[in-house]
């Protein structure tokens, strides 16, 4: 059976703003309160996405897809924490009495969907059936509030029971810190057999001495705890599972996920020398694993100090492609505009190694948050009979790519502060534009609108 890795880009969501929500997030830090553009966020987003789709159809390799923006404000959130009354009630006295707190409602962040869930594919699993777990994203509060719809989303396009299994998020404690694919990445030989799951943790919850390895100033995100169930309700065979923990100082340095640092694909990483903890165990374990050849192409901090890592986001980029016709970098222009990065990329491409050249993208509104082009993006590999059990309308192609820019242009707005979020009439807008997005990706009822 022929299988085929389909990349899910977010798409941004009408109230993406700059809030200064992630505390660990260099970027998201240094740019709050700066003025948004939701409409330009949503465009850069969706023409990488096409761009992808485009060559993913001319080469046959992959396969590219959407997933919708959640409601912003959350009101469900805000009603929770004790407002009572209409919509505008609520909306008006929650960021009258405590704005940051409301702000945070209104975050657009599931636009990064490579945090919206775990996924391994039927070919990993005992059960044959792709499994998904959205992730908690307990670390921050902006974020805990995704995984509900997620899992909706997620339900209703993955639909059928005979071929994909949902789990819940793991329980909301920071014990169970999980945020998703971004700490999660599988390597493969062959797209028809089963692949290698890597996994990895910022902290072990229960390894409390004080000799115990964790960051000394930012959040561990993502805990073995969470990856070692997440890996125990998929399935996951110990022979074809990997977990090993990122280095703490470079958790530190503002490296918040391991997507920050390391990116792989196929029988291919590239990542900085400070991405793991036991880096020599961890390649060894992985090359192991493999009965071919498997590329670890290890960046120095000399060659790319840590601070340059995570201004240009390099290893934020996607693979695409594969070892027999070839891998690209889909990176981001901040890459190009760096001179040593530029350098570290020609050095990958004449290396030997599976990649044969690179692509960059605007990005920019996204990066501005901390977030680069595989942050974007969900990997789900699908066998034709899955892609075809799909019946919602998600697969990108010309007609969705025109119907989403139309949307796009009539419903967000050019300019956004924080301000703007407070006027309950920027709520009713979303809903009008979500109950639309809907329609058009034949999603059924994913959120959950308060009428009132
Ligand atoms: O969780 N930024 C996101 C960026 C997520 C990037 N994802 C991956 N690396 N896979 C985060 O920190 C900032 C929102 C704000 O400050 O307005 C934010 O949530």
């Amino acid at each position: 059976m022929s299988y085929i890795e389909y990349n899910f880009d977010g798409l941004v969501g009408l109230s993406h703003h700059y809030g200064g929500h992630s505390f660990g997030n260099v970027a998201s830090s240094a740019n709050k309160a700066a003025v948004s553009s939701p409409k330009q966020a949503a465009l850069q987003g969706l023409k990488k996405a096409k761009t992808l789709a485009e060559m993913g159809l001319q080469t046959g390799g992959w396969g590219q897809a959407i997933l919708p923006p959640q409601e912003r404000p959350f009101l469900p959130a805000l009603r929770q924490l004790g407002f009572s009354g209409s919509n505008a009630e609520v909306i008006r006295n929650s960021a009258k009495a405590h704005p940051q707190i409301f702000a945070k409602t209104c975050s657009a962040a599931s636009m990064w969907t490579a945090n919206a869930a775990t996924i391994s594919p039927s070919l990993d699993t005992q059960d044959s059936k792709v499994h998904f777990t959205p992730a908690n994203l307990v670390a921050m509060y902006h974020r805990s509030l995704e995984h509900e719809t997620t899992g909706n989303i997620l339900q209703a396009i993955f639909a059928d029971s005979r071929y994909f299994s949902h789990h819940k998020a793991l329980p909301q404690n920071t014990i169970y810190g999980d945020e998703g694919a971004a700490n999660h990445t599988r390597f493969y030989d062959n797209h028809s057999e089963p692949g290698l799951e890597f996994f990895v943790y910022g902290a072990e919850s229960f390894a409390n001495s004080p000799s115990a390895v964790k960051p000394a100033n930012y959040p561990a995100r993502q805990t073995l705890e969470a990856s070692s169930i997440i890996a125990r309700n998929h399935q996951l065979s110990a022979a074809n599972t990997v977990f090993a923990q990122q280095n703490p100082d470079a958790i530190d340095a503002g490296v918040f996920h391991n997507d920050v640092i390391a990116v792989g694909h196929g029988n291919f990483m590239m990542c900085h020398e400070w991405a793991f903890w036991n880096k020599e165990a961890t390649y060894s374990e992985l090359k192991s694993a493999f009965s071919s050849e498997f590329y670890v192409h290890e960046v120095s901090n000399k060659d790319l100090p840590i601070e340059d890592v995570v201004s240009s986001y390099l290893f934020n980029s996607q693979l695409i492609g594969d070892a027999d016709n070839g891998m690209f970098i889909v990176a981001p222009q901040e890459c190009a505009d760096n001179a040593r990065v530029k350098a570290v990329i020609d050095k990958i491409i004449d290396n030997d190694n599976p990649v044969k050249g690179v692509h960059f993208f605007d990005v920019k509104q996204s990066m501005r948050n901390g977030g680069g082009p595989a942050c974007l993006r969900l990997r789900v590999l699908l066998s034709q009979q899955e892609v075809d059990a799909i019946s919602a309308r998600v697969v990108l192609d010309d007609a969705l790519y025109a119907d989403l820019s139309a949307w796009i242009e009539v419903h967000y707005r050019d300019q956004l502060t924080v301000n703007d979020l407070a006027d309950p009439k920027f709520y009713e807008e979303g809903c009008t534009a979500l109950d639309e997005l809907t329609q058009i990706m034949r999603l059924g009822s994913v959120y959950d609108f308060q009428k009132v």
